[in-house]
């Protein structure tokens, strides 16, 4: 394993942990609930470390430009403000965590963390150089979040046991996953992330 151990510099960027993409929600991922608990576990030694974290939430208004009743390719999902825009209740909640709300604009589909959220400028007043992400979806949110940080200027690592991917066509999040490492993000276990966090200081 070659990561730089995570220190002062890195944040974690968890990926739209929400109701509605959960298995049985309105956009369900398949195996959404599986990262849970290794994000959970990454959390708890992030925070203990005293390393930034930051959540970010599909956050649309109701009649939002992606939706089917407005001629976009999903069904209604994160409304803001509804049940299924909440994150997961499983989900551990750090008290001092960053939210990035995104996609918030009716006209607008961003599937960025980055896009339109002022999330580079945070990142940089935090002094972060380096983002690990994980969440979902593999294939739309994390991949385009992914490509963001790396434009922007960030060193980016993908916690690839700890995200999940729509699969419209077979093979995307593969593929989505295939091309972040191309495009120059690191690709890294929960395990060898948790290992390297608790060797030394
Ligand atoms: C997402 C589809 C629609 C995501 C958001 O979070 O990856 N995917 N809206
Ligand atoms: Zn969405």
């Amino acid at each position: 394993m070659t990561m730089k151990k995570p220190g002062p510099g890195d944040a974690l960027l968890v990926v739209d942990v929400q109701n509605d993409f959960m298995p049985g929600g309105a956009l369900g991922v398949k195996g959404g609930d599986e990262i849970i608990a290794p994000i959970n576990r990454v959390i708890d030694r992030w925070i203990s470390a005293g390393l930034p974290v930051f959540l970010t939430r599909d956050w649309h208004p109701a009649a939002h430009c992606s939706f089917a009743a407005r001629g976009g390719p999903w069904p209604a999902h994160c409304v803001a403000g509804s049940p299924g825009a909440e994150f997961f209740p499983a989900l551990h909640i750090p008290a001092q965590v960053g939210i990035v709300s995104k996609a918030t604009r009716r006209s607008e589909e961003a599937y960025s963390a980055f896009h339109g959220t002022g999330l580079a400028d945070r990142l940089r007043v935090a002094g972060i150089q380096r983002v690990f992400i994980a969440g979902l979806a593999t294939d739309y949110c994390v991949r385009a979040s992914t490509a963001d940080a790396m434009r922007d200027g960030f060193k980016v690592a993908v916690l690839q046991d700890a995200v999940r991917a729509v699969d419209v066509t077979p093979g995307d999040g593969a593929r989505a996953l295939a091309e972040m490492r191309a495009t120059g993000a690191e690709m890294i276990s929960t395990d060898d992330l948790l290992a390297a966090l608790g060797r030394g200081a």
